[in-house]
């Protein structure tokens, strides 16, 4: 028998957990959590336990499928990438590259792949029509730091290993183990705070499990966010506590949020939060007269009407009460992976350099947002998207107003998927390409340290070796790039890779000035032993700020060193960062950024607009990652946990019963749902989580499609979205509900 254990970080979620994985001929048979891992020590959740069920999922397919007369059939690669040149390129000859559309799902920021090979396809895809899973998510926070710092990539974190004063507002982290704020172990890690004698308080409209940990809850009515904090903005001028901690001779525009918080008194905002005045006058005080706070916003404060403009007001209050770059307040990651040395200043940042065809809404960051890609799809014209590209995406289950989705979905000339399930999505697919399993591949977190609490490298390679007739997702996407730049399916990968390399040397080596001027021939040369990713990732790690500089600093980082330390290294906690990373124009952060002071003018008349009616929010829950772990056994025993969850009052004025069933509408949609009845709730809000409702025709996923479930994006409305960012609401939608039977 041959048998050995292997370590590797989780890919699932954000918080890199170090895995430990027995792997005993050929099969991946336990996982537990890595005790020696830097970061993690041990710590694990039920995804990662899981992981390789969803390497050996029979259902998870091994060979890429195309669909002949509308079923799907086995194919080789060759064939496969024939069907796809075949079913794309026409199409871009006659109608153009925008012709041909793309939707990216979040897996992509979770593999290595997708960090570094996703953008040459694009490039040689060469659409503006491009589609992710951003814009229905974090996206408002990436406009709001664009604007103020001038990168949408420099995003504060809160220091919560070394903060006395954490503020959540609209997260769950004790079921999403955290985002935008990387760190395995959220649950011990808050208790740490209270452990500490530091204070959490949680303002969400349901007693989460993450509300239920803090020292106090704040039942917010669902998009009172920004009154809030603007409330506790206007206090902290009223009361003279804005201390800026030093940053005075780095901010822009103090006096203008001075002006603009005016009309937003504690007491102007009660209604319209659902909370206490005298609440939130002190919540402000509490803030600035602790030894160190932070405030942290994350889903609750983006998919939301005013999605930019809160997360913007997070930072305000971070910056104003002297907890910006502090430690124990919202500082910046370091990651090995970065440039090295930064000069404060840039060409700043802006959103809008074109619009969207049909609606004319901005480009944000490269693409245009989802709740516009329908209208793309479905009006005619120069332009129309005719084809899709989905890569590890389910827009079936997680996008707005899916009804509309489908039928556009099933009206396109052509769909290729890259994904490894035949899900609600890809069913509608001409040709699925499925990369090898996640224990095939190599991991290092590109996107998530930089989002890190503490500063960590960590590389694990491949655990599993991939078979024989597998592909990577780098593979597939430098073959599809390939395909799309002219070259057909006949060329070899490898020379995508090579060039691609050449080219990222060749900009560094030509650089006057750069450390490495003129030594493009060794550097070529000193990476050569790597390859894909990996060979990316070296030269990241050796011009990073640790690295060995190919030789100048010998005892510096790069890959090889991460692999002699299977556990990771750790790089030490956050480290004050201002003004170096800035890349605003003035070099200075901009407090009040004109796209944001100009949208309080809509948050002012917001203020004054009736609060009525049921609003239905989402949840998550430990077991699930959006739409696609549902087909693991294990994550989805025990009670169904698609149920509609009313506060008790609603549920005795609706009729509603306990395990009843319950029809929920809105706008767009009507599904029906179970009911729970809860004190968690605050009255006037429901609550459907997300990700469900696989049991649909065509998919191929077992134990998904038993355990089915609601699809709760039938209700949220492709109209309903941030103006500012384009993000999507999908919290606080209006719903009406009546019991049934
Ligand atoms: N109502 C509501 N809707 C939501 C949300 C919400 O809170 N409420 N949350 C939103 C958020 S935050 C997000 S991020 C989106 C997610 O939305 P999407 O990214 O569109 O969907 P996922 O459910 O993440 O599906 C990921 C797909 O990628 C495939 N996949 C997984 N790993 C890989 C891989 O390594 N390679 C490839 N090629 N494929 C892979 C899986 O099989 C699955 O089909 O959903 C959003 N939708
Ligand atoms: N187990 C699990 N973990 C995950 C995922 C998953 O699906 N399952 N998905 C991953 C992804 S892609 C993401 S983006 C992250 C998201 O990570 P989080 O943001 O931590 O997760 P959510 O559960 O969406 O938390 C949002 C909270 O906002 C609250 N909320 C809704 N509306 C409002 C409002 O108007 N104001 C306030 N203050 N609160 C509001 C909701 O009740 C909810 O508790 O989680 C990641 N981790
Ligand atoms: S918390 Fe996230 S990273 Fe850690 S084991 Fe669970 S899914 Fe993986
Ligand atoms: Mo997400």
């Amino acid at each position: 028998m041959n048998e050995y254990t292997a370590t590797r970080t989780c890919p699932l979620c954000e918080a890199t957990c170090g895995l430990e994985i027995t792997v005993k001929d050929g099969l991946a048979v336990k996982i537990r959590g890595d005790k020696e891992d830097v970061f993690s020590k041990g710590y694990l959740c039920p995804k990662g336990a899981a992981l390789h069920e969803l390497h050996h999922d029979p259902d998870r397919l091994r060979t890429p499928l195309v669909k002949k007369n509308g079923t799907f059939v086995e194919a080789t690669w060759q064939e496969a990438f024939e069907a796809v040149e075949a079913g794309l390129m026409p199409l871009m000859e006659k109608y153009g590259r925008d012709a041909v559309g793309a939707y990216l799902g979040n897996p992509c920021v979770h593999t290595m792949a997708g960090i570094t090979a996703l953008r040459p396809m694009l490039k040689a895809l060469g659409s503006k029509n491009i589609f992710s899973a951003s814009t229905v998510d974090q996206i408002p926070k990436q406009v709001s730091s664009g604007l103020m710092f001038g990168s949408p990539a420099i995003i504060p974190l809160p220091d919560i290993e070394r903060t006395q004063f954490l503020l959540i507002i609209g997260a769950n982290p004790m079921e999403s183990n955290g985002s935008l704020a990387t760190a395995p172990n959220w649950p011990g890690r808050l208790r740490a705070i209270k452990d500490r004698g530091g204070r959490l308080i949680v303002v969400d409209p349901i007693r989460t499990r993450t509300a239920e940990l803090a020292h106090e809850h704040l039942a917010i009515r669902p998009g009172g966010d920004p009154f809030m904090l603007m409330a506790m903005i206007q206090v902290l001028f009223a009361e003279n506590l804005v201390s800026l901690g030093g940053l005075d001779a780095i901010l822009n525009g103090v006096e203008t949020i001075k002006t603009l918080c005016q009309p937003f008194t504690p007491e102007a905002v009660s209604t319209r939060t659902g909370l206490d005045a005298a609440r939130i006058r002190d919540l402000a005080r509490e803030l600035a007269a602790a030894e160190t706070a932070v405030v942290y916003g994350r889903m609750g404060t983006c998919t939301v009407s005013f999605g930019a403009l809160t997360n913007w007001l997070v930072d305000v209050v971070n910056i104003l009460t002297g907890n910006l770059d502090k430690p124990g307040g919202a500082m910046f990651a370091t990651p090995a992976h970065a440039p090295r040395k930064m000069k404060a200043g840039g060409k700043g940042w802006g959103l809008g350099r074109w619009k969207s065809r049909v609606k004319g809404l901005n480009e944000v960051m490269g693409e245009l947002p989802v709740c516009t890609l329908c209208d793309e799809m479905e009006t005619p014209g120069e332009g129309q998207v005719r084809a899709l590209i989905t890569v590890a995406s389910n827009p079936v289950i997680a996008l707005p107003n899916v009804a509309r989705i489908e039928k556009c979905l099933e009206n396109l000339d052509f769909m290729v998927s890259v994904d490894f399930y035949v899900t609600a999505s890809t069913r509608h697919a001409d040709v699925i390409l499925p990369p090898a399993g996640p224990l095939s591949t190599g991991h290092y977190d590109f996107a998530f340290y930089g989002l890190s609490v503490h500063n960590i490298a960590n590389y694990s390679p491949p655990v599993i070796p991939k078979a024989e007739n597998e592909m990577d997702k780098w593979e597939i996407l430098y073959k599809l790039a390939m395909i799309f730049s002219g070259q057909g399916v006949a060329g070899d990968v490898s020379q995508m890779d090579d060039f691609i390399s050449a080219m990222m040397v060749g900009g560094a080596t030509k650089r006057e000035g750069s450390p490495l001027f003129g030594k493009n021939d060794e550097i070529i040369q000193a990476l050569s032993k790597h390859k894909g990713p990996e060979r990316v990732l070296d030269f990241m790690l050796r011009t990073g700020p640790h690295g060995d500089g190919f030789g100048m600093n010998p005892q510096g980082m790069n890959l090889d060193k991460l692999l002699e330390n299977p556990h990771g290294i750790d790089l030490g906690p956050l480290e004050p960062r201002l003004p170096g990373i800035l890349k605003t124009p003035s070099a200075k952060v901009e407090l009040a950024p004109g796209p944001l002071a100009q949208d309080v003018v809509r948050l002012k008349q917001a203020l004054d607009a009736p609060v009525e009616g049921l609003m239905l929010v989402g949840r998550r829950h430990m077991r699930t990652n959006n739409s696609w772990l549902p087909n693991l056994p294990s994550l989805v025993s025990g009670p169904p946990r698609c149920v509609l969850q009313v506060n008790p009052s609603d549920a005795s004025r609706l009729g509603l019963q306990q395990g009843g069933m319950a029809e929920i509408t809105s706008r767009v949609g009507k599904v029906s749902a179970p009911v729970e009845i809860t004190e968690a709730l605050r009255q006037g809000v429901v609550c459907l989580p997300h990700g469900w409702g696989h049991d649909l025709p065509g998919v191929r996923m077992k134990v998904a499609r038993a355990h089915g479930g609601i699809n709760s994006n039938i209700l949220t409305d492709d109209l309903a979205f941030d103006p500012i960012s384009n993000n999507s609401v999908l919290n606080g939608i209006p719903v009406e509900v009546r019991a049934l039977d």
